[in-house]
């Protein structure tokens, strides 16, 4: 079967225990679960979820997609707006990417308005909360099926 994968940047295995005005109330791991019945019943792709609070964690898992996934779905957590390390890891995929943002980062504050990410994503989610996973997976497989 082919496979996709579902990666969170730092902090975002804090989803449902803090801050739900802003990222809602629904776990990291219902989110992925869902995701992957999503994935594999709609669509008969197997997703492979990966999150960490580190920089370099996050690269390796990228590198490691090489030839194994069809795309990406990638919400960089802070790392959007200040990893050029992780920018480049990305840049080396011919893969599509799909950059999800559970909020709207251009109604926050102003450091949060540049991604380092998104001149390299196929398409761009931020917003709709949590269910901005949902269209992303629809988006990455108008674009590989
Ligand atoms: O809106 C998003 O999805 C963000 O990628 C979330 C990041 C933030 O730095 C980006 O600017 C936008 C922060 C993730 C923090 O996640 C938490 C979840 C629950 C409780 C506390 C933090």
């Amino acid at each position: 079967m082919k496979r996709i994968l579902l990666l969170h940047g730092p902090n975002l295995n804090l989803l449902g225990t803090r801050e739900p005005e802003i990222y809602g109330s629904r776990t990291l791991s219902s989110i992925v679960e869902e995701l992957r019945t999503d994935a594999r019943d709609k669509y008969g792709f197997e997703l492979d979820d990966f999150q960490s609070n580190y920089e370099g964690a996050l690269i390796e898992k990228i590198q490691d997609s090489y030839n194994v996934h069809s795309g990406i779905i990638f919400n960089p957590g802070a790392y959007t707006h200040t990893s050029v390390a992780i920018c480049d890891a990305c840049k080396v995929l011919t893969i599509p990417i799909i950059e999800v943002h559970i909020s709207n980062i251009y109604q926050r504050e102003s450091f949060r308005h540049h991604s380092y990410i998104s001149p390299l994503a196929s398409g761009i989610v931020a917003g709709f909360g949590t269910n901005g996973y949902k269209i992303a997976l629809d988006g990455l497989m108008s674009l590989i099926k």
